[in-house]
């Protein structure tokens, strides 16, 4: 390494404050350059990144720059990436198509096609338990779909197939088996796995950090993403143009919609909802509470911009009044249902508890 070639690694997780980049071979303990920080600019776990201070006998290094990313998701948080795999379980905990939507909309507004792995496939008490899940999403949405079993490792094969030689990420709820699918794919990996009727009590999470590993040393450029387990996934984050856009159920119809802005509500002339037969309903009723909470997100966007343009006092009126009409409109849909306000803001409360959760448990692991 010179001053024109600085050495550069990718950033595997981070814990405890420390950034652990793999570079050359070497897993080098890595601080931030403070104006990283400053800016706001902090790697995530799969960035490239340029070290310095490099010494090599104790493996430490800093981080001088993030380089530039090809993508990045969110939930959870990892840079360039090629595939994200949901995996849920059929049962422990039990399969919950309305989420499962949350995750797929999610994966594909960040420009991803998502896989889907139904894990705990020896649960099914029926045939048709499976073949609901198959005919929903493989054949009527066009995703690919495994179902696998930590008891049967054969089941993996395919799964395992379709990760090589690339950046994969294992994605889902805590529980559904995401470690002990990497525990199966590679008994020397060891990662912790849980107990779910401890987790059903507690709220526990196994996995407590995103970790990019290497699954099998003679395959170097295959890596696989174990994240910590989360839902309530809220879209109060995309406007609502944007997440229609990407619901692949509309794909056919949308172009014969008579407005171009249509959103496949209650407009005139929408294709989508002259049959209603031709999507399914869960599905629908999936994207009819995501997309409430997309239309809060434009109402709040919309009034804050507005009060850069006119001034406060007027617009809080005008925005609080938006939000009041909404939530009157949510209430008459469906009057046993929290609002969506209500429901939003507690989306907000649990992510930033998620959110201060490894924070927690990095202080509780040094204590
Ligand atoms: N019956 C059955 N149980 C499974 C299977 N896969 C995992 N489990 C069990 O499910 C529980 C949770 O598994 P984990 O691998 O810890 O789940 P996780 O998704 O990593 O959870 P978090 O790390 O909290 O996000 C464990 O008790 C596993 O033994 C499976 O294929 N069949
Ligand atoms: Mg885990
Ligand atoms: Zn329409």
């Amino acid at each position: 390494m010179t001053a024109e070639h600085p050495l550069t690694g990718r950033l595997r997780k981070y814990h405890s404050n420390f950034y652990y980049v793999e570079a050359e071979g070497v897993l080098y303990e890595c601080a931030l350059r403070g104006i990283i920080k400053k800016e706001g600019t902090e790697p995530l776990v799969g960035d490239f990144v340029e070290l310095d201070s490099v010494h090599l006998p104790s493996k430490t290094a800093r981080i001088n720059r993030v380089l530039a990313r090809k993508n990045a998701i969110t939930r959870p948080k990892l840079a360039n990436v090629d595939q994200v795999i949901v995996v849920y379980s059929l049962k422990e905990p039990e399969f919950d198509p309305h989420q499962m939507d949350r995750y797929l909309t999610h994966i594909e507004l960040a420009g991803l096609t998502p896989i889907l792995c139904i894990s705990k496939a020896d649960l099914a008490q029926t045939e048709t338990d499976l073949a609901n899940i198959q005919t929903l999403y493989a054949d009527g949405l066009g995703y690919q779909v495994f179902f696998t079993s930590v008891k049967k490792p054969e089941s993996l094969d395919a799964l395992r197939a379709l990760t090589k030689h690339k950046i994969s990420v294992l994605a889902g709820p805590s529980g559904s088996g995401k470690s002990s699918l990497l525990n199966t794919l590679n008994q020397h990996l060891r990662l912790r796995v849980g107990e779910v009727s401890e987790k059903i009590s507690r709220g526990q999470h196994t996995t407590r950090h995103v970790e990019l590993l290497t699954l099998f040393e003679e395959e170097p450029d295959t890596l696989i993403a174990d994240t910590p387990g989360f839902s309530n996934l809220k879209f109060n984050y995309v406007l609502p143009d944007r997440l229609q856009e990407v619901f692949r159920d509309f794909a056919e119809l949308r172009p014969h919609c008579s407005f171009s802005d249509c959103l496949h509500v209650d407009e005139e002339g929408c294709a989508v909802r002259a049959d209603e037969a031709v999507i399914n309903g869960t599905r629908y009723q999936s994207y009819l509470n995501m997309l409430a909470e997309s239309r809060l997100y434009k109402e709040a966007a919309s009034v804050s911009s507005q009060k850069e343009e006119f001034g406060y006092k007027q617009l809080d009126r005008k925005g609080k009044d938006a939000l009041r009409i909404l939530r009157l409109k949510e209430k008459n849909r469906d009057a046993s249902r929290r609002t969506v306000r209500q429901q939003v803001s507690l989306l907000e409360q649990h992510d930033q508890a998620e959110e201060s959760l490894e924070e927690e448990v990095q202080e509780s692991e040094t204590d």
